[in-house]
């Protein structure tokens, strides 16, 4: 068979988004999911993940994000599909938390518009929320929800639109990488392809077991509680992250018509692709109702849940770079937690790897060498 110019394995979250910047540069590219992406089996389903700017995790994000803003805005375009709802951004905590602080150095150093709200401000404003003595917001109006599923859906249908070759439900079971070509084996069959990106999430250390890479899955569930209340439809409530003990956060949306969605970020259990727990226990339900019924003014009961995983380095940081040995192999994810965001730009990134090209922006952040200092 002849070959391609790339392969992306995994279309998730940036594997579709870069198989989409892949296929407008004409180059012939293939693209190949062990399931039906968009699917619900690994980190990006779930109906919402949230958009910021004010980056409480380190200003250093904040130019991938703008940029981020601006590809979400051309797949949306060039896909016909909305993909972005704006709500604006809440982060919650006590005056010298991590996300009240991070977020407003990254909002003066960017100049991202903000305002800071006192106790008083945030009851006013959104009487959804329940903030106890000493929290404080800060608030940012070009916050907002990205549609996960649909993201990944447009990516993968304007991809196709311009001729990508997409193989679904087709598991790779190794990898060959030679000086001159990659041979990519799956359960149907074998393909050459001169560079190979792999994004496959919590997936990705059964394919670099070599790299011996830092990294841990983690479980995460996210809940629907349903209320009838007005106060927390799309208009009246932003998405928001409230850090109420140092470090530790729970996080939301607004009621897309299925309730309000709430859940910890982090915290969960260490787990792995083969032995995750798919099931929610009572406990876990009844413990993130304590967690409303303290943070909330609201009557709101369970509707469902699913579990996602995050795939973590320890510094949080994503890896977006060649393989140390194999430089046409490039490795995209894991993404701690607060990757959807920047797929946009992250699958970018990877495209001008894969083709030899000046990433347009410093990516030595996400790098593997950090992992040997
Ligand atoms: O990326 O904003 C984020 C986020 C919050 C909680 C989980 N991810």
């Amino acid at each position: 068979s002849s070959t391609f110019d790339v392969m992306v394995v995994g279309l998730g979250a940036a594997g579709s988004s870069a198989l989409y910047h892949l296929s407008k540069t004409g180059k012939k590219v293939c693209g190949i999911d062990q399931f039906l992406p968009p699917h619900p089996y690994g980190s990006s389903h779930g109906q919402s993940r949230i958009i910021r700017q004010a980056y409480h995790e380190d200003p250093l994000y904040v130019p991938f994000i703008k940029r981020a803003y601006v590809l979400w805005e051309e797949i949306e375009k060039n896909s016909g599909k909305q993909l972005f709802l704006k709500t604006g951004g809440l982060m919650l905590g006590h005056p010298d938390t991590g996300v009240i602080k991070g977020a407003e150095l990254s909002a003066k150093m960017h100049d991202i518009p903000y305002a800071y709200l006192s106790n008083q401000e945030i009851s006013t404003r959104f009487p959804a929320f329940k903030p106890g003595n000493n929290v404080v917001g800060v608030i940012e109006e070009n916050a907002g929800i990205l549609f996960p599923e649909d993201c990944i859906k447009a990516h993968l249908e304007v991809a196709a639109t311009n001729n990508s070759k997409i193989l679904k439900n087709e598991k790779v079971t190794t990898i060959h990488t030679h000086s001159d070509v990659v041979e990519v084996v799956t359960t149907q069959g074998k393909y050459r392809a001169n560079k190979v990106i792999i994004a496959t999430g919590a997936w990705i250390s059964e394919f670099i077991p070599e790299l011996n890479l830092p990294l841990t899955v983690e479980r995460q569930v996210l809940y629907w509680f349903k209320t009838n209340e007005s106060r927390v439809r799309v208009d009246n409530l932003p998405i928001y992250i409230w850090e109420y003990a140092p470090g530790k956060m729970f996080y939301g949306f607004p009621d897309l018509g299925d309730g309000i969605k709430v859940a910890h970020h982090h915290a969960g259990e260490p787990t792995s692709v083969h032995t995750l727990n798919r099931n929610i226990s009572q406990e876990e339900i009844d413990s993130m109702r304590n967690v409303i019924s303290t943070h909330f003014n609201l009557n709101a009961a369970f509707n469902y849940g699913t579990v996602c995983m995050y795939t973590n380095t320890p510094d949080e940081r994503f890896i977006i770079d060649y393989h140390p040995q194999h430089k046409n192999m490039i490795i995209a994810s894991p993404c701690s937690g607060h990757g959807f965001k920047f797929a946009s730009v992250t699958g970018r990134l990877l495209s001008q790897l894969a083709l030899n090209e000046k990433p347009e922006l410093d990516i030595s952040l996400f790098s593997i060498s950090r992992f040997n200092k």
